[in-house]
């Protein structure tokens, strides 16, 4: 068995993100396995039946297959900037529950039998609206330096954004277009975002952070 705890992830989905800017942030060694979504391998779904990621697979076989328990898990070892400190969780909820589910259909209107994802993009528009209000007041979510709502809720954003950049560049929110280029310019998000071959049973670990 390996002696670092194992982290199933996949670089650019959102969820694994921010499990992995946690992890990089509490400078917690890991063994990082990179999963291509539509080739899982056996492991992954022996650890976790639902097959998501992330999954972190701790020595002894604890399983946490929730980005934001990794996360949790990750900054209860280390937190050097206190992010614990800074949870919003109704924001997060609502970021995880109604924002996802519309940036889902604004981004892939085709699975959800939708001619086009302009309704949904505009229902999340709702919701960053209400996050750039927020940071009009104050530079982060939850307070004054980034924390754990900034970095459960960006890589969404992000996502968001990337759909149609020109357009989203062109909304009046400079507060949250603001937040959105300090965190996505960062170093420590350059860091997660280094690419790892797809992961093999043999192949020698890979580490992380
Ligand atoms: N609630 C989970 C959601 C994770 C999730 O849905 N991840 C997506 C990728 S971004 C996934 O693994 N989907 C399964 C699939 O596409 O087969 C978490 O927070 O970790």
């Amino acid at each position: 068995m390996s002696i670092l705890p194992i982290l199933y992830s996949f670089r650019r989905c959102p969820y694994a993100m921010r499990a992995r800017i946690a992890v990089a942030m509490s400078d917690v060694k890991v063994e990082l396995r990179e999963v291509v979504l539509r080739d899982k391998p056996l492991e992954l779904i022996e650890a976790s039946a639902k097959a998501t990621v992330p999954v972190l697979v701790l020595p002894g076989s604890e399983v946490l297959d929730e980005s934001l328990d990794i996360m949790r898990w990750a900054l209860e070892q280390n937190d050097p900037e206190n992010w614990l400190a800074h949870v919003d969780a109704d924001l997060i909820a609502a970021n995880d529950g109604p924002f996802k589910r519309a940036l889902d259909r604004y981004k892939y209107p085709h699975r959800y039998d939708l001619p086009n994802g302009i309704e949904h993009r505009d229902q999340a528009l709702a919701n960053i609206s209400d996050l750039n209000e927020r940071l009009d007041d104050m530079p982060f979510l939850a307070g004054d330096k980034r924390g754990f709502t900034d970095i459960a809720i960006f890589p969404f954003i992000r996502q968001f954004a990337a759909t149609d950049q020109g357009w989203f560049d062109a909304l009046p929110l400079p507060a949250l277009q603001a937040w959105l280029d300090g965190l996505q310019s960062s170093d420590l998000f350059a860091s997660i975002m280094i690419r790892y071959p797809q992961w093999k049973a043999g192949d020698p670990p890979a580490t992380f952070a």
